[in-house]
C-alpha cells in the first residue's frame, strides 16, 4: 500500500484507490491511499509553518536538492517510464521520454533556483535607494491531470520548490503512481520535513480544501475547463493566486504548398499519439482546398498503419484511453460527429486485444464544419476532423474561431503565411511545420482565451507565478 506523505511521514488514508493497468484491467499497478479533509488540512498547517525555513535555506541548498532529484528520474527513466506506461496507457517510448522530460525540469529549475534575481534602482526621491525583491509566495497547491502523471507534476512542484515555497501535491486520481515515485524521490532530497506533502485522493475532498484553505496562497491546476472554473469560483473568491491550463482545441492548418508527406506525419502525430490525451493534440485539421483530397486519402492510408495495442508491447505506437469515462466519452463524440453530417474516414471503433482495455481505433472525421461540436468541444482522444478551407484567409478565421487559444500549428512552405500565422493565430503557442504537441521544457507554456489563466507554467518566466514582487524603500 502506497502512502501519502504529510509533513515528512507516510500516513495511510481512510480510504484506499486500486490503480489499474487501463492496457491490462487484471493488472493491479497498486494500491494508493486517499487522504480526507483532515488529512489535507494537516498537510497545508505543515506546509505553512516550515515555508520561511525552506526559503531561509537559500538557493544552493534548493539547487542541491532538485539536482539531486532530477538525477535519480533520469538514472530510473526506464523503471519509472513502465509505471507510468502501466498506470496511464501511454506507450513505453513516449512514457520513458515523459520521465526524462521531469527529470530535465529539476535540473532546469535547480538553474533557476540561483537566479532569483530582483531589481535596484535610484527612488525619484534623494538619498532613497529602492530594491524589487522576489520572494516566495509561500504555500502553493499543485492539482494535476492524468495525461502526463510525472511531467506536469514536476514543471509545477520544481519552479514552486526552487523559489522557496512550500507544496501540497494532489496528483490526479486515476494515476497516482508516478506521483507516489516522484514524491518518494522528493522526500530523500533534505527538504525539512512538511516543505513537500503528497495528498492524494478526490478532486471534491483534496482539491476543495486546497481551494478553500487560507494558508494556501497559490493554486496552479491543469485539467478540465469546468474544475478550471470552480477553482476560479472559490479559490478566486478568496483572492488566491491562481495559475489554471485547461482546455484547447488546437487547429493544425495545411495549405496547398506544404508537404503533404511532412504535414501528414505532423497531424497523425498531433492528433493521435498519446491516443489524443494532450491538451495540446491537433484535434481540428484545417486544410485548403487544392491538397485537401491528397491529403485526406494520405492520413487515412498512414492510420491503417497504425498499431494500436498494450502500451507494454513493442511495436505499439497507440496505447489504450486511460479510462473507462473517457473511452465512453471519446465513442459518444464519434456518434455525435456522423449526427452532425461530418463522414467518418477511419476508425472510431472500439477494439478488443489479447487483453482487456479500452482500446479504440483513431477516428478521423472529414468534411467537418466548423461550428459542429466535434470541431468545437475538447474530446480529449484518438479522435480528429478536418475541415476544409477555400484558402489561407479563411484557414486562419476557422482556426481562430473557438474559445480556446492554447496551441496552434501551420504546415506550409510559405513564408509570407508562416509569419502571417505565427503573428495572427490566438494561441499561447505556435508551430511551424511541427506537430501542436510535444513541447521544450525550458520556454513558456500556456495560452490564451479559454484554454489558460494566470501567468505562464515553465522556462524561466515560472518565476512569475510561483514568487511575488515586495518594493523595499531605504533612505541610505
Ligand atoms: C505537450 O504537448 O508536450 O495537459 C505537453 C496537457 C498539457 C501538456 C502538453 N498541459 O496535455
Amino acid at each position: 500500500m502506497h502512502k501519502n506523505f504529510i509533513d515528512g511521514v507516510w500516513c495511510e488514508g481512510p480510504g484506499v484507490r486500486e490503480n489499474l493497468n487501463p492496457s491490462d484491467l487484471s493488472n493491479l499497478v497498486g494500491l494508493y491511499a486517499q487522504a480526507d479533509s483532515q488529512q489535507t488540512q494537516q498537510a497545508i498547517q505543515a506546509a505553512a509553518y516550515v515555508q520561511p525555513l525552506w526559503a531561509a535555506y537559500g538557493p544552493q541548498r534548493r539547487a542541491e536538492a532538485l539536482d539531486q532529484i532530477g538525477t535519480e528520474i533520469l538514472a530510473r527513466r526506464e523503471e519509472l517510464g513502465r509505471l507510468l506506461a502501466s498506470e496511464e496507457g501511454k506507450v513505453l517510448p513516449e512514457a520513458v521520454a515523459e520521465v526524462s522530460r521531469a527529470g530535465h525540469i529539476f535540473k532546469f529549475f535547480a538553474g533557476e533556483a540561483l537566479r532569483m534575481t530582483g531589481e535596484h534602482l535610484d527612488s525619484v526621491r534623494p538619498g532613497i535607494e529602492v530594491d524589487i525583491l522576489r520572494q516566495p509566495v509561500g504555500v502553493v497547491g499543485i492539482i494535476t491531470p492524468w495525461n502526463f502523471p510525472i511531467a506536469i507534476p514536476a514543471w509545477k512542484i520544481a519552479p514552486a520548490l526552487a523559489y522557496g515555497n512550500s507544496v501540497v501535491f494532489k496528483p490526479a486520481d486515476l494515476v497516482p503512481g508516478s506521483a507516489w515515485a516522484l514524491a518518494e524521490i522528493i522526500s530523500r532530497a533534505g527538504l525539512p520535513a512538511g516543505t513537500f506533502n503528497l495528498v492524494m485522493g478526490r478532486g471534491s475532498v483534496v482539491g476543495q480544501v486546497l481551494a478553500e484553505s487560507a494558508n494556501v496562497s497559490a493554486i496552479t491546476f491543469t485539467g478540465s475547463t469546468s474544475t478550471g472554473r470552480h477553482l476560479m469560483q472559490v479559490a478566486g473568491a478568496r483572492l488566491a493566486r491562481l495559475q489554471l491550463e485547461m482546455g484547447g482545441k488546437n487547429p493544425l492548418v495545411v495549405l496547398d504548398d506544404a508537404d503533404l508527406e511532412h504535414a501528414v506525419e505532423c497531424a497523425v502525430q498531433g492528433a493521435y499519439f498519446s491516443t489524443g490525451q494532450r491538451c495540446t493534440a491537433s484535434s481540428r485539421i484545417i486544410v485548403e482546398k487544392g491538397i485537401h483530397q491528397r491529403f485526406i486519402e494520405a492520413v487515412a492510408s498512414r492510420l491503417s498503419e497504425i498499431r494500436v495495442g498494450h502500451a507494454l508491447h513493442e511495436g505499439t505506437h497507440i496505447g489504450p484511453v486511460a479510462e473507462e469515462a473517457q473511452l465512453r466519452q471519446n465513442l459518444e463524440y464519434v456518434d455525435i460527429g456522423q449526427a452532425e453530417g461530418a463522414r467518418l474516414a477511419y476508425g472510431g471503433q472500439p477494439l478488443s486485444r489479447t487483453s482487456e482495455g479500452y482500446y479504440m481505433s483513431p477516428a478521423l472525421f472529414v468534411d467537418a464544419a466548423p461550428d459542429m461540436r466535434i470541431a468545437q468541444e475538447e474530446i480529449f482522444g484518438p479522435v480528429a476532423c478536418v475541415i476544409p478551407a477555400d484558402d489561407y484567409e479563411h484557414a486562419l478565421e476557422i482556426a481562430n474561431g473557438t474559445p480556446f487559444g492554447l496551441s496552434a500549428g501551420i504546415c506550409t512552405g510559405s513564408l509570407k503565411h508562416a509569419t502571417h500565422f505565427k503573428r495572427h493565430v490566438k494561441s499561447g503557442m505556435v508551430m511551424v511545420n511541427t506537430p501542436t504537441a510535444g513541447v521544450d521544457y525550458h520556454v513558456p507554456f500556456g495560452g490564451t482565451k479559454a484554454s489558460s489563466y494566470g501567468p505562464r507554467e515553465q522556462g524561466h518566466q515560472a518565476i512569475e507565478f510561483f514568487t511575488t514582487l515586495k518594493t523595499a524603500y531605504t533612505l541610505a
